[in-house]
């Protein structure tokens, strides 16, 4: 589709996205019919009476709106606190590199240099715990989810990485185990989610690179293993599934709720599926999901709570960390997967960002950092539902930088992008993507270079706010307990790869390229595996015994494409899951089931 299309298609995306109000109208009470005779003593007191009888009604109709706003409305709280923000966005200009220094080409040098950091850590998974879900490279063990084996969570995750960046003989060995070493018939749960954008992405991405038909019957079975947690009263999948017994399971840790990203990051994996086979039931189950969830929402930011029982989100935090994060992602993505043919995606995607922008998007007042905020619910005297600001960030939320950047170019021709076809709001998301980027780089200036898991910011009240921006949170024991951990995140590299990609400016391989610097120094063990570190503000680090698979699948991946030349999975022609898994965009054999 060309790109002058895709603007006027958002054009109007964005007016049919504009949330419909009702608003309660109050007519003029009828004149009272009297015979004539006695009209004339009496009409002032019929004018004072109609007078009162509309103010009455005035008082009554604010009342119950408010009372219904309060009830049913998530965000419209006064306790919720917005320093205020000029709007100089008709001024704003983006900055984009001149024509002469717009880099498209790889950096072959430090490119190689991620591929090398990719073989080495693979060879120490290889040697001490190949075919483990998990990798634990200080003791040199393996663990699996299930005490029955692994399901491919390391080898499965890193495959397509290995295709990409042309280690044939890692791939060969690891095909064969996935040829005849591996089996889903494991016990016990697992997440549906994990299991879903990493195990099922990478199979389905690597089908997708190899055209390998064992990829795609592994990605069936597994699919068919996956089912029974679809089977509830809503069809928002449980969280949990035992492949052998195949059979769903609630979380009873978070009162048998789904949550909200977990259910909705599953749809670009089972559509592309869906595509492939030519089988709609598993375009079905996944639209279906998405259906349930419009159907619920009351605002367009949504709590990350969602019960399957009753298809209704449950009073919880509203936030782009953790179980919140890729229901945002995936909007756009499910959009830009069918090339641009599900508009509702797109629709409920730009209602979102703006309000993302109206509620959770805030500055510090010391150097004007811009980040990304949460709404925590809290119940006031009476019982009524109020929302605090949480000034935290998630390291998870950085993913936003670089999906506000796709979702105004789309991945579109040209680099950098023509801003005179922008809409205000496209300025908007793009002034917060680049903002957002530089507050994630701000996040990694610690004694590591590593930016922490979590990063609390100073609201504009806090004592504190004019000497620093931000601060990492410690336990009353003084440690940095969970949150100072570095465990070797993508997202921050992840949105700087899509800056890169969308604008040719250098600036976002140097700030990679600085990263890589401090895992390499901070992460990077003798065996030449990864581990992570308990506190980015203490050296000599002290390390985890964890290698995250999301490390081989997205980390190195992202640094690797960060690298690479652009004509390496171009952004137009395809779309990575939140694992960093690339499907291929296609024109959908099956309609969206929720416009
Ligand atoms: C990955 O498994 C995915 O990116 C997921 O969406 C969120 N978290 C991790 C990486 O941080």
């Amino acid at each position: 589709m060309a790109a002058d299309n895709g603007v006027r298609e958002r054009k109007r995306a964005s007016s049919a996205s504009k949330t419909p109000t009702n608003p309660i109208i109050l007519k003029e009470p009828a004149e009272a019919l009297v015979p004539e005779g006695e009209q004339k003593p009496t009409w002032k007191r019929s004018a004072f009476r109609r007078r009162l009888r509309y103010i009455i009604w005035t008082l009554f109709a604010i009342s119950l709106t408010l009372y219904i706003a309060q009830y049913f409305g998530y965000l419209k709280s006064k306790s919720v606190r917005r320093p205020s923000r000029v709007d100089d966005l008709a001024s704003w200009e983006p900055y984009f590199p001149p024509p002469e220094e717009v880099v498209t080409t790889a950096d072959v040098e430090k490119r190689n240099a991620i591929v090398a950091a990719f073989k080495n850590a693979w060879a120490a998974y290889e040697a001490d715990a190949f075919g483990s879900d998990e990798y634990h490279p200080i003791s040199h063990t393996g663990s699996n989810l299930s005490a029955d084996g692994g399901i491919g969570y390391m080898i499965i995750d890193s495959l397509d990485t290995m295709v990409l960046m042309g280690l044939e003989e890692e791939y060969a060995r690891a095909r064969e185990w996935v040829e005849s070493g591996l089996s889903f018939e494991r016990g016990g749960k697992q997440n549906v989610f994990e299991v879903t954008i990493r195990v099922l992405g990478g199979l389905l991405s690597t089908y997708a690179l190899k055209n390998d038909p064992l990829y795609l019957r592994r990605a069936e079975e597994l699919a068919a293993l996956l089912l029974p947690a679809f089977d509830t009263p809503s069809g928002i999948p449980l969280t949990l599934i035992d492949l052998k017994e195949r059979k769903g399971h609630a979380d009873v840790d978070n009162s048998r709720l789904s949550g909200t990203a977990e259910a909705t990051t599953l749809q670009l994996e089972f559509k592309y599926l869906a595509e492939l086979t030519g089988e709609e039931e598993w375009w079905t189950l996944v639209e279906k999901v998405m259906g349930v969830v419009k159907r619920a929402m009351r605002q367009n930011v949504v709590p990350i709570f969602i019960s399957p029982d009753t298809g209704e989100f449950h009073i919880s935090q509203v936030r782009l960390g953790s179980r919140g994060d890729s229901y945002y992602e995936y909007l756009l993505k499910q959009y830009l997967q069918t090339d641009r043919s599900e508009p509702v995606y797109r629709q409920m995607y730009e209602a979102a960002m703006t309000e993302i922008d109206q509620f959770l998007i805030h500055k510090t007042v010391k150097s004007n950092l811009t980040f990304t905020a949460e709404m925590h619910p809290y119940r006031g005297p009476n019982g009524e539902l109020n929302w605090r600001l949480m000034a935290k960030q998630d390291h998870l939320a950085c993913f936003l930088a670089g999906s506000l950047l796709l979702g105004v170019t789309e991945g579109q021709q040209p680099v950098p992008p023509d801003p005179s076809t922008w809409t205000t709001e496209d300025k908007r998301d793009w002034r917060t993507g680049v903002e957002l980027v530089k507050t994630c780089m701000a996040t990694h200036e610690t004694a590591t270079g590593l930016a922490p898991e979590i990063a609390m910011f100073y609201d504009v009240n806090h004592p504190k706010a004019q000497e620093a921006d931000w601060y990492v949170k410690h336990g009353k024991d003084g440690s940095a307990i969970l949150d100072g951990r570095y465990i070797l995140r993508p997202e921050t590299i992840e949105s700087l790869f899509l800056a890169f990609r969308l604008t040719g400016d250098q600036r976002y391989r140097d700030w990679g390229w600085q990263i890589f610097q401090s895992i390499e120094q901070h992460c990077r063990l003798p065996s030449g595996a990864y581990a992570s570190v308990k506190d980015v503000e203490t050296l000599p680090v002290e390390w985890e015994d964890k290698m995250e698979t999301f490390m081989m699948s997205e980390t190195l991946k992202y640094l690797f494409l960060l690298f690479s030349d652009a004509s390496i999975l171009p952004l137009n022609e395809w779309v990575f899951n939140t694992e960093a898994h690339p499907f291929p965009v296609f024109s959908p054999s099956f309609k969206t089931g929720i416009a």
